[in-house]
């Protein structure tokens, strides 16, 4: 191979790398669900290129509330879906959108746009033990 070559293969290499990493690992912070005394647990996500923030906390077997706010036009994010779910529901832009579930068991559920570019997740955690609130 010629330097040229080599150098637009390892262009090529890190743009690969570069568009992995952007779309699969560069997740916003999590954040643990709000949850009050009663009611659901909440959590707002802005909706802008992706999910902020990507990871819910929340806990297993109790009514979750993700209200999504959608702070653009684009048409990529004008659905967002919850397969696990079955919810599809259409996000309005510049409102907030409340998208409400349970997940009854504990595990890790997907959340995506319509077409299944952009993603987060809510991981619901078992409940303690002993029942009781943990710190
Ligand atoms: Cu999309």
């Amino acid at each position: 191979m010629s330097t040229a070559q080599i150098v637009v293969t390892l262009l090529g290499i890190g743009a690969v790398a570069w568009i992995n990493w952007y779309f699969f690992l560069a997740e916003a912070p999590e954040v643990a669900a709000a949850a009050g005394v009663d009611g659901p647990q909440r959590a707002r996500i802005e909706v802008k290129g992706g999910y902020s923030p990507a990871v819910v906390r929340v806990r297993a077997g109790r009514p979750v509330r993700l209200e999504f706010y959608r702070d653009e036009t684009s048409g990529c994010t004008e659905e967002v879906v919850l397969p696990d779910f079955g919810i599809r529901t259409f996000l309005p832009p510049y409102r907030t959108t409340p998208v409400e579930f349970t997940p009854v068991r504990a595990g890790s559920y997907e959340f995506t746009c319509g077409m299944g570019m952009v993603r987060g997740r809510v991981i619901a955690e078992a409940p303690a033990a002993d029942g009781g609130e943990r710190p």
